[in-house]
């Protein structure tokens, strides 16, 4: 072919080419989804997309609850390698797991929950599922009290609460209000606020609890505060929803943490409890959970766990089963459950400690605030007080990530950032 002829081809071949592109393009503006609005980031996993985007070597993300070691980076709990390793060796295969997820999983997870001897579970008294994580064992919960709770399809939230419950509930259908819990001007638990306006919730309405380290406050009641607030509850009729995803957390003991839900089972309240092992095995990406309710007979926990697996099965058919065998793995062998309570120990105690080294640094960086509620706060965050404009400017001009309602995760604070992150948080707020 003649070189003109070739060039001659070759453009005509473009131009075909660029009209295929402008056709498409033109296809994509009458699009079924042109309609669509760009939505906002999430209010926490945002600030982690964010953070990964700052190029300062000095950036902290205290934004997502997520366990750092002291070097500040993913932390494996060295029980969790021992099961896997445990795993491993059994070649086992990848069969489904049933609806509801392995019976021994649900069964040790009721255990921790509720403690080894407890009755509830010798007397087959709960209906337990695996879930996905907290997050996908709440969303079950939501749809059963959706589809069968007989009293106010209405959830009371604690002001404020992890961001995530309001959507949750909302998307199962039901309504969401709220009562006093944190008082900003203490920095504590409103224990009056909350019995008052507890008090004024219409009977049989369901009432959310945080089990134990309240997120995003740090701000539990304390043993003889939850036994009034049982009162009040069985008084005013109300069904409680405990959302248990720090169980060890707080304290460091997760029999510890396990006190109000316990508490009130004994006091004969029918809960519906989840469970999460992401932050206390440190399975985040496992998403190992679990749902139980605690139902009035035998025949009723299997009447519920009937209708609940007919709700599981449309919504992801069945849970996955490397997370619970990890936990399965942990729970059901004394020693290695032994080693599991040390390294929930260690983590929190690291928590502990860091919150004195913010508070003692603080006071070291000139700050004459109070700042007592860092250290009186337990569990994986601190909700330090600052206001959006303070949070921002942490974190424009310090790269130092976390939710604009000026909660820090205290799980991403190390011996190497907390005088960089103590400095920082005293130039906005002096
Ligand atoms: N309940 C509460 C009170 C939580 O704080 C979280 C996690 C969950 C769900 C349930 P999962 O589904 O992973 O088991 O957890 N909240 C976060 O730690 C974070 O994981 C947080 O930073 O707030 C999240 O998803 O927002």
């Amino acid at each position: 072919m003649a070189p003109t002829a070739r060039v001659a081809l070759a453009s005509s071949s473009l131009l075909k080419s660029n009209q295929n592109v402008i056709s498409a393009v033109a296809t994509r503006a009458s699009s079924w989804w042109s309609h669509v609005e760009m939505g906002p980031p999430d209010a926490i996993l945002g600030v982690t997309e964010a953070y990964k985007r700052d190029t300062n070597p000095k950036k902290i993300n205290l934004g997502v609850g997520a366990y750092r070691d002291d070097n500040g980076k993913p932390f494996v709990l060295p029980s969790v390698r021992e099961a896997e390793d445990k795993i491993r060796a059994k070649n086992m295969d990848k069969e489904y797991a049933p609806i509801a997820g392995n019976p021994e999983y649900c069964k040790l997870s009721i255990l921790l929950a509720l403690g080894d001897n407890s009755e509830i579970v010798k007397n087959g008294l709960n209906a337990t599922l695996q879930g996905i994580s907290g997050t996908g064992s709440l969303r079950i919960g939501a749809a059963f009290l959706e589809k069968f709770f007989p009293g106010n399809k209405e959830v009371y939230l604690p002001t404020p609460s992890w961001g995530n419950h309001t959507p949750i509930f909302k998307h199962a259908g039901l309504n969401v209000k709220q009562y006093r819990y944190y008082d900003p001007k203490t920095c504590g638990f409103d224990f009056q606020g909350a019995l008052q306006d507890i008090a004024k919730i219409p009977e049989k309405s369901i009432i959310l609890f945080h089990a134990c380290a309240h997120n995003p406050t740090g701000v539990d009641p304390k043993p003889e505060q939850w036994k009034e607030i049982a009162n009040v509850v069985k008084q005013k009729k109300l069904f409680p929803f405990f959302d248990m995803a720090y169980q060890g957390f707080a304290s460091g003991d997760v029999t510890r943490d396990a006190f109000a839900v316990r508490h009130f089972v004994q006091e004969g309240h029918q809960i519906i409890l989840t469970q999460s092992y992401a932050k206390n095995m440190g399975l985040y990406g496992e998403r190992a959970g679990a749902f139980s309710l605690i139902a009035g007979s035998k025949q009723e926990a299997d009447t519920t766990m009937s209708q609940l697996k007919i709700l599981v099965r449309p919504m992801y058919s069945n849970p996955p089963i490397n997370g619970a065998r990890i936990v399965t793995e942990i729970l059901s062998d004394p020693t290695l459950k032994a080693k599991w309570l040390k390294d929930v120990k260690g983590m929190a105690d690291r928590i502990i400690s860091v919150r004195t080294q913010l508070r003692d640094n603080l006071k070291k960086e000139g700050s004459t605030r109070d700042w007592s509620h860092i250290t009186d706060q337990i569990g994986m965050f601190c909700f330090t007080g600052m206001n959006p404009q303070q949070s921002e400017r942490l974190t424009k001009e310090f790269s130092i990530y976390l939710t604009k309602d000026g909660r820090i995760s205290m799980a991403g604070v190390t011996t190497k950032n907390v005088e960089y992150l103590a400095h920082g948080i005293h130039q906005v707020t002096k």
